[in-house]
């Protein structure tokens, strides 16, 4: 049968946070011209798409979430001619690059927001202004804010109050307006012109306000109801695919919190055509309480449930443990003690299930989460709005600063471990943020030497899954298997796979009970016991019929 998949199917992406994936000029910053030096690093990893998080002009209250002007590449990390370089040789490498579409909201430094603030002029319209409750004192509505606290703030000179989903140095867009729309159109085009092959698409199922009334008061995220997900946003969706996507050979994923599969499949579905893939949120809720920053006991069978579920529920998943927000994954679903076998079996879980494959940087050589000491060396301002959130409640210091480092989205954020030099080679200067003190020990350099590394693996698992095509786009079912052990199969035109994953620091039972050749494992060979599975054991099987 003859393969007809999408080449953003076939491919395995890999995130880079620009700021600390490589610093050419030493000015402690990554920047263009070191992702470029890069390039070779990557296409021996095997990625096929790169996704780079925003490096637009922005004051970075948000490290480029918000967005001042489009059109142009932050000093910080090069010019138009680097970003244009970086795309030329990415292309000659077969290397396709993504961009962050970052259009819920722009910064509060963005022309059109200022001009907006001008209660006159024809951009007010292009943001959410509104007058106050209570003669104005009070917020027009009673929504909270991603980052803690209220969802507006207050502009002294029209004596109104705008709309801000995230800080308030992020005012949300006003999507009811056409003219915002056809803005985003624009920006679009001018990416895509330049070569690029799509676009990852920031909180992009929030855009849509469908009314603007007090919600149900929640935990978080008071008024959700009014904005997640809304028929507004599938329409828009839909209307950016007929007239500009559709006219380009690139895909688009959403990032899309809060959405159930039915939703997702109809972000993903055909008819109208809206987005390629989403990214859902399910399974990084596995091991918190309501909120990210209240954590409980990870569990692994919580997490087999929940990919099984969206492995069963949607056609294709865009498949990730990690991003720029989330802690490091082998710190959260692995074990320090097994740093090894855990890094490398939730590296086989990620390029073996159903969907395109999102690597973020630093996860293919295990990198983990930070080793800060307090708050001050905290940089996020998430963070640092829920920290001062936290103050209000009967919580200590110190426990206040235990749920802060276990959530932190600085533990994804630590500079890219090249070498175990003093600036981990990914700086000659002072970097932005610290360096975690294990780059000595674990860092590209010493892993490129080692047959058995985490790298080496993930290249191994890379290659395998782009020779295999059952790996890519077989049909997806779940074995039984032990508590805390994942296993299914994956089959294409009678080819079987199957994948077994011990997620826990115990040996467990399990007779795999055929003539099999295992294609790659974690573990060697001589380890092979057919009836128990040492701890963070992965392997993939190929039965012998
Ligand atoms: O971190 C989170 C999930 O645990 C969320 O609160 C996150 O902020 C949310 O998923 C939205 O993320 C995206 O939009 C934000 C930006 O700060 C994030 O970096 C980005 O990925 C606003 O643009
Ligand atoms: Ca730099």
């Amino acid at each position: 049968m003859k393969e007809a998949l999408n080449w953003w199917q076939e491919k395995v992406v890999y995130q880079i946070y620009p700021r600390s994936f490589c610093d050419f000029n030493g000015d402690g910053i990554g920047d263009i011209k070191g992702i470029i030096s890069k390039l070779d690093y990557l296409k021996q990893l095997g990625i096929g798409i790169i996704w780079l998080s925003p490096m637009y002009v922005s004051p970075k209250a948000d490290n480029g979430y918000d967005i001042a002007d489009y059109y142009n590449i932050d000093p910080q990390y090069g010019t138009m001619a680097d970003m244009e370089e970086l795309i030329e040789k990415a292309k000659a490498k077969g290397l396709k690059i993504i961009l962050d579409l970052v259009v819920n909201h722009t910064s509060d430094e963005h022309k059109y927001f200022i001009e907006s603030m001008d209660k006159a002029s024809p951009y007010r319209d292009y943001y959410i202004w509104r007058q106050g409750k209570r003669g104005g004192k009070a917020p027009p509505n009673n929504w909270t804010s991603f980052f803690g606290g209220k969802a507006w703030s207050k502009d002294s000179k029209s004596g109104e109050w705008y709309l801000h989903l995230f800080s308030p140095k992020q005012p949300d867009l006003n999507w009811h307006n056409p003219k915002v729309v056809q803005m985003v159109r624009e920006i679009m085009r001018f990416w895509l012109d330049k070569g690029i092959a799509g676009f990852r698409c920031d909180v992009i199922n929030l855009i849509y306000k469908t009314s603007l009334a007090d919600g149900k008061k929640r935990l978080i995220l008071t008024g959700s109801e009014h904005y997640l997900t809304q028929d507004g946003c599938h329409k828009t969706l839909a209307d950016l695919r007929q007239t500009v996507l559709n006219e380009y050979d690139c895909f688009t994923v959403g990032e899309t919190v809060f959405i159930t599969p039915m939703q997702a499949r109809k972000l993903c579905g055909t008819n109208p055509k809206e987005l390629d893939m989403v990214f859902n949120f399910e399974h990084m809720e596995v091991d918190q309480f309501i909120v990210k920053w209240f954590k409980r006991k990870f569990k692994p069978e919580k997490l087999i449930n929940v990919l099984d579920k969206w492995q069963n529920q949607l056609d294709w998943n865009a498949l990730y443990l990690e991003n720029h927000d989330q802690p490091r994954s082998v710190s959260r679903f692995g074990n320090n003690a097994y740093w090894d076998e855990s890094a490398k079996m939730l590296g086989t879980l990620l390029l073996t299930l159903r969907g395109t494959p999102y690597i973020f940087q630093g996860q293919e050589i295990g990198m983990t989460n930070f080793d800060f000491t307090d708050m001050s060396q905290i940089q996020d301002v998430e963070s640092h709005n829920i920290y001062n959130v936290l103050k209000k409640l009967p919580i200590t210091k110190r426990k206040r600063w235990k749920m802060i480092k276990r959530t932190s989205r600085d533990n994804a954020r630590t500079p890219m471990q090249w070498d175990g030099g003093a600036g981990a080679g990914f700086t000659a200067g002072t970097p932005w943020i610290g360096i975690n003190s294990n780059h000595s020990y674990i860092n590209v350099a010493a892993q490129n030497k080692l047959s058995d590394s985490v790298l080496e693996y993930y290249k191994k698992l890379i290659k395998l899954r782009s020779e295999i095509p059952a790996l890519r786009h077989g049909t997806y079912t779940r074995i039984a298997a032990p508590a805390g052990v994942y296993c299914y199969e994956r089959i294409l035109n009678g080819e079987r796979y199957i994948i077994v994953l011990n997620m826990t620091a115990k040996k467990s039972k399990f007779n795999i009970d055929f003539k099999s050749e295992i294609i790659a494992s974690n573990y060697s060979n001589k380890d092979y016991n057919k009836n128990i599975l040492l701890p963070y054991y992965a392997m993939i099987i190929k039965p012998k019929i």
